[in-house]
């Protein structure tokens, strides 16, 4: 996969995104991600980005040339047929989640545009942009942390990214609802014991155990992932029994 960031701020992404699992895809060049700066794109020689807004008001604006002229150099670089997704990181946009995550995993080329200031002209959202991409609703500086937070959701799920055992628990066990509690050595941590069920070696008794902590905490937390989520009939019983 192909990603490029256009952002006045490239220097942003260079912790978040050399680490771990999305660093060693980059390694295996199984992922192709490219800071472009939008500033070397203006066409006036004191690099302005922004400017006031028509029709008054607080804040700045930041101006279309920049915007489309550097989406036109990147766009120049695919080959002929590519039809890259282009988003733009807005609190407008529809929200982000696993399902639209599983979805850009599919594609061959992202491209990232990063908003500051009060936001970008309208007119380089109507000319190049295909979604409008929000990681939910708080107030940001600008749109590089959510940038980074959806290629970091998108990157691991390409083929090959993750490793077998990793794939093989975001296959299975991806299923919309929160994780059972986890638990690891040693058995009595200063007086406090782990579930004795998880010690026991019955493997059926820990999966239904597992499951039921995972809709337990589901229903407690997030009921409304329930909706969204893929239920057995057994988990149907068990969440019939978990709410009486
Ligand atoms: N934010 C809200 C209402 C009005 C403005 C904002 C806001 C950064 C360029 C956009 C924010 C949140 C999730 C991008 C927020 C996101 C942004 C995002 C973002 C600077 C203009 C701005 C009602 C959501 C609180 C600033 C609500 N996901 N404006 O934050 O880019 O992608």
């Amino acid at each position: 996969m192909n990603i490029r960031v256009l952002t006045l701020f490239p220097e942003m992404f260079q912790g978040p995104l050399n680490m771990s699992i999305i660093k060693r895809a980059q390694e295996k060049k199984m992922l192709d991600i490219q800071y472009i700066d939008i500033r070397e794109f203006t066409d006036n020689k004191h690099k302005k980005v922004d400017d006031y807004p028509y029709g008054g008001g607080a804040g700045m604006v930041m101006t279309a040339q920049p915007i489309i002229d550097c989406y036109q150099h990147v766009a120049n670089q695919l080959q002929e047929g590519d039809k890259p997704r282009v988003i733009y990181c807005s609190p407008k946009g529809r929200v982000f989640d696993q399902k639209l995550a599983q979805e850009l995993s599919k594609e061959k080329h992202l491209i990232f545009i990063c908003g500051h200031y009060e936001g970008i002209d309208q007119r380089a959202i109507d000319e190049v942009v295909t979604d409008e991409v929000s990681i939910g609703d708080y107030v940001l500086t600008g749109g590089e942390l959510p940038a980074a937070v959806m290629i970091d959701a998108v990157a691991r799920l390409i083929p090959g990214v993750l490793g077998q055992a990793e794939s093989y628990q975001e296959e299975s066990f991806y299923c919309g609802l929160l994780e059972y509690p986890h638990y690891t050595r040693p058995s009595n941590f200063r007086g406090l014991e782990v579930p004795s069920v998880l010690l026991s070696g019955n493997h059926k008794d820990i999966d239904r155990w597992r499951r039921e902590k995972s809709l337990e905490i589901t229903l407690k937390r997030r009921p409304d992932l329930l909706e969204k989520a893929t239920l057995s009939d057994e988990d149907k019983q068990i969440l019939k029994y978990l709410k009486k």
